[in-house]
């Protein structure tokens, strides 16, 4: 059950949410019934005993961190991040920006082929976000009114793809906005990964499954660092929903587009725009 519980920033009170917790290790059908519940009610879990080495993510991380720590024109070297690469403040093409650096990375597609049937083996993204930390410039010390300024680090978005693997180190910023608009953060565990659904699941789901925006803040005096990996399908597939999910109270909500085509679609919007709006059918359209 999501229960939420109050947490204090910088004077402002907001309620964490504690995400469903989903054990890897469990029963595969148990298992299977907790994540379809969770990606119904929430777009948003954790999983646990996920499998991977705990060295592993540690060098990982200690590995980002030294990268980060170098010089810009060091970083740089890297490569720019308009295909994989490094990039600094600016997110995308289309000039959103935030208190983030990050490292763009290609997959190893033969790796993720021999794991997955729906995932590509084109070479999808993984990408290593750095939220160096932002002092909090109290200007009204006397006011009583609270000082929560916590820049934006990786605005407010929904992620694209089919799910996102998310990893963070244990500094919080990862907030969550509920059904009724609210933003709630996201209590960092380092041992756990969290899962999302993307815009893409969304639509194979005919909504079943939602695509959460999320958003990322900086903390103001430890670094965030987080790790995601976005699994695509590969660019002709073909997204639609399956007719069994289409009913006369549920009919189809979007029309059937393929992955290179909403690619091309989210590449022209701004960060935090709905993509998904765009192959929404008109009413008229909607047969069951
Ligand atoms: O750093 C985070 O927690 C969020 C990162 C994110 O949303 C992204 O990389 O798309």
């Amino acid at each position: 059950m999501v229960v939420a519980s109050p947490t204090q920033i910088h004077g402002e009170k907001l309620l964490a949410i504690e995400l469903p917790v989903i054990d890897l290790s469990g029963e595969r059908s148990m298992v299977s019934n907790l994540i379809v519940k969770a990606c119904e009610e929430y777009g948003f879990f954790k999983v646990k005993n996920h499998g991977v080495p705990h060295d592993i993510i540690a060098k990982m991380e200690n590995e980002s961190f030294n990268f980060f720590a170098k010089t810009f024109d060091e970083k740089q070297k890297a490569g720019l991040a308009n295909s994989f690469g490094y990039g600094c403040k600016n997110i995308g093409f289309n000039g959103d920006t935030g208190e983030v650096e990050y490292l763009l990375f290609n997959t190893n597609p033969l790796s993720i082929a021999e794991r997955s049937k729906t995932i590509s083996n084109d070479p999808t993204e993984f990408r290593l976000n750095h939220y160096p930390p932002m002092p909090i410039l109290c200007k009204n010390k006397d006011s009583s009114s609270p000082c929560n300024h916590n820049k934006v680090g990786f605005g407010e978005h929904s992620d694209p793809q089919i799910l996102t693997i998310l990893r963070s180190n244990d500094v919080g910023g990862l907030q969550i906005s509920l059904n009724d608009g609210a933003w709630v953060p996201v209590t960092p565990d380092p041992t756990a990964f969290c899962v999302n659904v993307g815009d893409l699941l969304q639509a194979m789901t005919n909504g079943r499954f939602v695509s959460v925006r999320h958003k990322a803040l900086t903390n103001s005096y430890k670094s965030r660092m987080s790790m995601a990996y976005f699994a695509a399908p590969p660019l002709n597939a073909r997204i639609a929903v399956p007719p069994e999910m289409v009913t006369p109270i549920k009919p189809a909500l979007y029309r059937p587009f393929s992955w290179a085509e909403f690619k091309k679609a989210a590449f022209a919007l701004r960060l935090g725009d709905s993509r998904l709006g765009l192959f929404m059918m008109e009413v008229d359209e909607q047969v069951a």
